[in-house]
Parts: structure tokens; sequence; C-alpha cells
């Protein structure tokens, strides 16, 4: 009912009557009146004059579902779409809606996590109030071996939807960070639970960092926002959508042949470091190689001094740039 609610204070530049709402919702107007108030306590402002009846003044910068759904585009991701104010990690409460069997698509997001968590037990920082942690519950019919290319195609989305909603030149650092002007603004974590060749679902949590103003100590020399490089204050639930949008339809294509190969000129324009040195950290070696952007199947392609291919896979190692985090 409050959705419906907002659906119809939005479809009006100007006043809505209280008699209009609730001959409209068929409810009475105690129960409007009601409702108003618990979208006012969500942060909505809402002017209320008498004989006039009630305007949508200004939304809240949240990612709920109401917000999200306003520019929402997908037939299937995020229609199922869930959001808590604190949760310890989006990635565990979609594992845990994922044993309850929740559908493919849906998508979980917090306001703020209390175990964010990052890649081989490390921790991902997660304030209240200013960021996106959203996962992906995703239930692809594919050989095991092709789920790490999910993270490609969640990166390359995130991407886009940077682009689209904040004009910054957003790169990829491959597999699964973003960087604007040479920081960190967005991690990816793919986790998967599958039997041999069958896959029972894959878990993609994103975490980008929106109008953080400030990150703690460890980081902050390599962490950015989009809020501090563009100077601007972005709205989250628009960029929520643009990655839901984006990844729907990179998904689509990357599903009919499992393969990233209708992506990759996109993936490799965006790709930081290509044609580059960067250095591969494996088991504690360090190599120098030249990137050369990835392949179909979204391993890492560099070449040595001579000129000589490899294939770098995600997982097996680190890539940096010579001077530093990218
Ligand atoms: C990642 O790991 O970059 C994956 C991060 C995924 C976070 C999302 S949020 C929603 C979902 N729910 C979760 O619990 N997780 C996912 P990794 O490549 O291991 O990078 C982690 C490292 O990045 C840390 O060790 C820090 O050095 C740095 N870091 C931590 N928080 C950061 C932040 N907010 N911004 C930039 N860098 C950060």
């Amino acid at each position: 009912m409050k959705e419906e609610l907002l659906k119809l204070l939005r479809s009006r530049d100007g006043f809505v009557s209280g008699q209009t709402i609730c001959d409209s919702l068929g409810v009475s107007r105690t129960a409007v009146w009601k409702w108003i108030n618990q979208l006012k306590e969500e942060g909505y402002e809402i002017e209320a004059v008498t004989r006039k009846g009630y305007r949508l003044q200004k939304s809240p910068n949240r990612m709920t579902k109401e917000e999200v759904d306003r520019n929402l585009s997908t037939r299937i991701i995020g229609r199922h779409f869930i959001y808590e104010e604190e949760i310890d990690s989006t990635n565990e409460e979609a594992k845990r809606l994922a044993a309850k069997g929740a559908p493919h698509g849906t998508v979980v997001a917090a306001d703020m996590q209390t175990k964010g968590k990052g890649r081989r037990g490390r921790s991902w920082s997660s304030p209240k109030g200013d960021s996106i942690y959203m996962s992906f519950l995703l239930r692809p019919e594919m050989e095991t071996v092709h789920a790490s290319m999910l993270t490609l195609v969640i990166a390359l989305s995130a991407s886009e939807a940077v682009e689209e909603v904040t004009g910054l030149n957003c790169k990829i650092k491959w597999p699964n960070d973003l960087v604007c002007h040479d920081k960190k603004i967005c991690g990816i974590l793919t986790e998967m639970s599958a039997e041999m060749e069958c896959i029972h679902y894959v878990v993609i949590g994103i975490g980008i960092n929106v109008n953080t103003k400030e990150f703690p100590e460890e980081i902050s020399a390599m962490a950015t926002s989009l809020s501090l490089e563009s100077g601007q204050e972005i709205n989250r639930a628009d960029l929520a959508a643009a990655v839901l949008n984006h990844f729907e339809t990179n998904y689509e294509m990357f599903m009919r042949q499992s393969s990233l190969l209708p992506l990759m000129e996109k993936y490799n324009n965006r790709l930081i470091n290509i044609g580059r040195q960067v250095k591969i950290l494996r088991q504690g070696k360090e190599e120098i190689r030249t990137s050369q952007g990835i392949d179909e199947k979204g391993a890492l392609i560099v070449t040595d001094e001579e000129g000589r291919k490899e294939e770098v896979i995600s997982g097996e190692v680190s890539v940096r740039g010579l001077y530093g985090y990218v």
C-alpha cells in the first residue's frame, strides 16, 4: 500500500488531494495519514496543505525496493528485491535465502554490514548510510568452471552503470575491482555452492563506495568514493538500478554461449593497464608482463619480453601496476 501511495504522489507534479488518494487506493483518510507519517519517518519530505492535499518534495537517498524500482527495467534480476537496514553480510543473507529456495535473480541490499567480506578472509569496510552493499543470487544452468566469469560480467555492468549515473571514467582492474582515478571504488566477491558438474547457486556480492567521505586509515591511500571523485552526492537507488539493468543485459548475452566473447571488446575497453606492464604475483614470485586483455574465458592474457603469450587465471594470482595498487 505504501508503494501504491508513493507511486500516486510521484505521478503528479503538484498536490494530490486526500480524497483522490482514498478513492484510488480504497482506504480511509486515517489510513492515508498513517502511511504519510511512515513515509516521513523513512526520510520522504511530503508537504501537507489543507484543502490541497499532499505533495512529494524529496525522496531519501536510500536503496529500498520502492526507490530502486523507480528506474528498474529488468525482467528478472532484482524483481525479488530485499532491503535490510543492517545485516552481517549481504552475501551471507543471499546464501541463507538460497537455502530456503529463493528464486534466480533475487537481490539483497543493505544500508550497512557488520561483517562485510572481501576475498580469502579479508574484510570489506561497510559503514552505514552512504554506500551500496548488494548481492545477486543466480541459479545459472552452466558448468561450474564457467561460474568465475560471472565476476567479470558484474564488473563490466557496474562500470557501465557508474559511468551512466556519475559520468566518471570507471576502469576495471581484473578480475574483481573497479577503479576511479587509480583508487578502488568497488570490490566484487563471488561465491558458489556446487557439486561436481552441477551449480546449485552462485552469489555475487558487490560493494560500491558511493558517498563515503572518509575511510579507515589502513585503506585510505587506495580507496575512494564516487562522490569524492565527482564532487557530487550520488543517488544510491539510481546507481543500484543501473547496475541491475546493465547486468541483466550483459548476463543474457553471456549466458547464450557461456562465453565472454560478446562482451570482450566492451570489457577490454574498460580494462586498466591494457597494453602496459603489470606485476604478476604468483606463489610469492613476482614477474613483469604486458597485459593484453581478457580472452573469451575471462583469463588475462599477458606476454613476456619475447612476445610469448600466457594465460593468467583469476584466483591463482594478483595483478598489480608497476608502481602500486594499479
Ligand atoms: C573485494 O575483496 O574487493 C570484494 C569485496 C566485496 C564486498 C561486497 S559488499 C556486498 C557483499 N557482501 C559482502 O560481505 N561482501 C560483498 P578483496 O579483493 O579481497 O579486497 C579486500 C581489500 O580491499 C581489503 O583487504 C582492504 O584492503 C580493501 N578494502 C576494504 N574495504 C574497502 C572499501 N570499502 N573500499 C575500498 N577498499 C576496501
